[in-house]
């Protein structure tokens, strides 16, 4: 252990352990802006200075290691004035148009301004007049070079994270700046619009492209029928940005906040990842049926899960030679908008016309998917707009609805119910054992014993994660996988899935099943959540949500009577000719 003293106080911490980190267990706060839990040190924004007994400079807290007998004073008076110098350079570069700004009142550098009660302008305003151009080419994010503190979170973040480096610094000292390829749009580099960046941006130089007016304006307008759909991993955030602690679940409560804000019905995505399961868990078997059985050599395996839309932008410009191993299956967000505006049209008696269909993600790259060609199997664009937990939480604020004394309310039927299975989405791990807890039943005509229903190997927040399931017991009809091993893999934000795909691609990995979620620890950990992120929030939504699958009486896909009954009104059987027109898609390079 290394001893020193913070403030006078004594401590002693691990060796290794910084300067920020050692302050934090005594409870004094230093302030950061490039600094993140999710990212490696980078030591740039020079905000987090304190001052070493002895040092002839201040010491940046979140890149200096604490050593023996070390003494650190963090709000010295030199500390004090030196930190304000730094957040009035900061402000001297950045637009502080802040009324306008959609982080108003979220932004850290606008805290730190009120912190330390930064007045008139000390420096000259060097905003520059070509960074006031917003780049607003992408359906899911917004990226403003003016609001812009080159703390570098976002480009480490894309790098570190996904594996992508849409963003990299460009140019040196006053001309420095995070820009994209060839300072090319956002749309037109290999962005993947998962909006990681936007999570860790401490400003509003990446936001997300917002739709709450679109919204307002459908819900206001009488000749529209307005549904939305809520995502999985909503309703284990949502309350978050309302004054409720990480980790509760506020799934009533959302409901009945969607009542209150003039929806005409409240339906979920759930419903459409139960049935996504029937699908995809049909499709796997059918795979292994033509590889092992017909011996197909077409047919291509490992399948790999297509619910994750900046997964399948990653796979279009980094893997476009295996875009046949993703499942044919469309995400759950974009079954649910073409069962809408058919199906359920139809039992409504509405026109598909009159319908327009709202999501609540917790994703921004639902929003580029939502108008991607292939999602108009309805005849109109499925899904019309997708707005982030975050803007859900905005429009409940502007309708003045106390959120926290809300009763709790039930989804409409149809399209409102759902299994614990359906749930799970929204972890890591979650489509993975959602599909082996459907298969199981299907290909053995057993009910997976309830203790086994929580299939431990494919849950956590390892970046990759593999199982070896082996059949046994199977029906007659699936006797070509009695005695098969089958081999799963599951991986987590796509530096990971790189990984996987390198290895899959170099023969070194022969699984049948792959998941990929775009998102570190899935979609709870989404770009579209309530800011801020960390390993230790992640792991509370994730707690919640596996709380919210056991408290569901039903607990998998097959058993949702909604799902039942969409087979036998409307779609016939898993992979019919009505499923592939409305529910597949093939993505190509
Ligand atoms: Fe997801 Fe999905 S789980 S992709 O993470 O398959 O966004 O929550 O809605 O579509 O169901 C996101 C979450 C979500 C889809 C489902």
């Amino acid at each position: 252990l290394v001893n020193l003293k913070i403030n006078n106080m004594p401590i002693a911490v691990e060796e290794g352990t910084t300067i920020l980190e050692a302050a934090k267990k005594l409870n004094f706060r230093i302030p950061t802006l490039c600094n993140h839990p999710d990212l490696t040190v980078a030591g740039n924004c020079r905000v987090c200075v304190v001052e070493v007994k002895g040092a002839r400079l201040l010491a940046a807290a979140c890149a200096t290691p604490v050593s023996e007998g070390m003494e650190v004073f963090t709000n010295s008076e030199k500390v004090r004035v030196s930190r304000k110098h730094i957040v009035e350079l900061l402000l001297s570069e950045h637009n502080a148009d802040c009324t306008k700004c959609f982080k108003n009142g979220h932004c850290e550098l606008q805290d730190l301004a009120s912190e330390y009660r930064i007045g008139d302008h000390v420096f000259l305003d060097l905003v520059k007049p070509e960074s006031l151009i917003q780049d607003i080419s992408s359906p899911s994010i917004v990226k403003d070079d003016s609001k812009c503190i080159r703390c570098q979170r976002c480009v480490r973040t894309c790098a570190e994270l996904q594996g992508v480096s849409a963003l990299a610094v460009v140019n040196k000292g006053d001309h420095q700046k995070i820009s994209t390829f060839l300072n090319k749009p956002m749309h037109e580099v290999v962005c993947t619009n998962c909006g990681q960046c936007i999570n860790r941006c401490p400003t509003g130089a990446l936001t997300e492209r917002n739709y709450i007016e679109e919204v307002w304006n459908a819900i206001y307008d009488p000749s529209k029928f307005v549904v939305v759909q809520t995502a999985p991993a909503t309703r284990i955030a949502l309350g978050e940005d309302l004054g409720i602690p990480v980790g509760e679940r506020v799934t009533g409560k959302m409901v009945a906040s969607l009542k209150k804000l003039g929806f005409n019905k409240v339906l979920d995505t759930d419903f459409t990842a139960d049935l996504t399961i029937m699908e995809e868990g049909t499709e796997l078997l059918t795979r292994l049926k033509r590889a092992l059985v017909d011996k197909d050599e077409k047919v291509v395996l490992p399948m790999m899960t297509s619910c994750s839309p900046g997964w399948i932008k990653f796979q279009e410009h980094m893997y476009s030679d295996m875009l046949d191993n993703l499942s044919t299956c469309k995400s759950p967000q974009q079954m649910f908008g073409a069962v809408a505006k058919t199906y359920y049209a139809d039992k409504i008696n509405i026109k598909a016309q009159d319908m327009v269909v709202v999501s609540i993600m917790p994703c921004v790259a639902k929003k580029f998917e939502c108008e991607r060609p292939e999602m108009r199997d309805s005849g109109y664009q499925d899904v019309d707009y997708v707005l982030t937990t975050r803007e859900l939480a905005m429009m409940i604020k502007q309708a003045g609805i106390d959120f926290n004394k809300l009763e709790d309310e039930h989804y409409d039927s149809i399209l409102g119910e759902s299994s614990g299975a359906a749930v799970i989405f929204g972890a890591t791990g979650g489509v993975m054992e959602a599909a082996l807890r459907t298969a199981y039943e299907i290909v053995t005509g057993r009910e997976v014993p309830f203790t086994n229903l929580n299939i431990q190997p494919v849950r956590g927040m390892e970046g990759i994660k593999d199982a070896t399931i082996k059949i046994k017991n199977v029906k007659p009809e699936w006797s070509f996988l009695e005695g098969v091993d089958l081999h799963v893999a599951i991986a987590h934000g796509l530096a990971n899935a790189r990984q996987l795909m390198e290895k899959v691609r170099k023969g070194e990995a022969a699984y049948h099943f792959i998941e990929v979620m775009g998102c570190p620890g899935g979609c709870l950990g989404g770009g579209g959540q309530p800011i801020p992120t960390s390993p230790e929030i992640r792991k509370k939504r994730s707690e919640a949500i596996y709380q919210e699958d056991e408290d569901m009486p039903i607990r998998k896909s097959h058993e949702n009577p909604e799902i039942v009954e969409i087979y036998k009104e409307f779609l016939g059987e898993p992979l019919s000719h009505k499923s592939h027109d409305l529910l597949h898609t093939h993505y190509k390079p």
